[in-house]
């Protein structure tokens, strides 16, 4: 089959919680276990977001320096990937905060939508200056779309030079806002990515709540990644709660290679997303 599986597991969120989903890493100490144990189970890209001591959202640098040494001293091998989207309502100066540390890798949302009851903002002058400081810091951006018309903009802002191809998408399908994670959602972005002829690109899927784990299976068998995790879905099987983010790693790594198709290390993931 195609090239290896790249699995992200986002691990925390921002708008998931411990009350929701008891065994939600928040601490750097419990990020630092869950992203160890994500690896073991196949994971390779951990998504961060951080939290404050009493679980509030945050994007404090030197909260996100704290989680990634943590990680880091357990599981070195792992590709971090910060989150620049944050949490809803948070300024778009706070979000660029933890680029200035350098991540191998971070998210770059495209377009502004409903989320849920609220809006998510990223107007496009601060999308502009976010890829303009990824690109300064040698950071990797993670094309996050939640619908057609942000995936239109990615090659929008590649014709004007301010993002450079391959891209890396991440189809973040299922948020009550953009577009939902039902099959022909998929076929329909797939195929305008084979419009724009961008082969080398790649693309991974992160279906939220029910969309998870069939959108995962889709995306195994068409040569796409995927994301699973409690930032988008916290349950195992309907009703029933996951017990880890490693949980869900390990039901997507076993289904690929029974499928036939190999998961990628951090060190093959780094060889596909082209990392040094
Ligand atoms: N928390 C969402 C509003 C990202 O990490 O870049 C945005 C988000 C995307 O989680
Ligand atoms: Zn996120």
């Amino acid at each position: 089959m195609s090239h290896p599986l790249i699995i992200t597991c986002a691990i925390t969120g921002a708008e998931t919680t411990k009350e929701k989903q008891p065994y939600l890493p928040v601490t750097p100490r419990e990020q630092a276990l869950a992203a160890e144990e994500a690896v073991k189970a196949g994971a390779s890209v951990i998504h961060l977001h951080v939290r404050e001591d009493d679980g509030k959202p945050s994007q404090r640098p030197e909260r996100f320096e704290e989680a990634i040494r943590a990680i880091r001293e357990r599981v070195p091998s792992a590709i971090i990937q910060i989150s620049t989207g944050g949490a809803v309502g948070e300024s778009i100066e706070n979000r660029a905060r933890p680029l200035t540390l350098k991540p191998e890798m971070a998210s770059l949302n495209l377009g502004t939508m409903n989320f849920g009851d609220e809006v998510f903002f990223n107007h496009p002058r601060d999308i502009v200056g976010l890829a303009a400081r990824m690109h300064q810091n040698g950071v990797l951006p993670e094309l996050e779309v939640y619908e057609a018309g942000m995936l239109e903009a990615a090659f929008r802002l590649a014709k004007q030079g301010i993002l450079r191809e391959p891209f890396h998408f991440q189809f973040v399908l299922g948020v009550p806002g953009g577009m939902s994670g039902e099959p022909r959602n998929l076929f329909h972005m797939i195929s305008l990515l084979e419009s724009y002829g961008a082969r080398d690109s790649h693309w991974g899927v992160a279906g939220v709540g029910r969309y998870q784990l069939p959108l995962a299976v889709q995306a195994v068998v068409l040569g796409g990644h995927v994301r699973v995790g409690f930032e988008d879905n916290i349950f195992y099987n309907k009703g029933v709660l996951a017990t880890s983010n490693a949980q869900l790693v390990e039901r997507v790594a076993r289904l690929s290679r029974e499928l036939g198709r190999e998961v990628a290390t951090p060190e093959v993931a780094r060889k596909l997303l082209g990392l040094k």
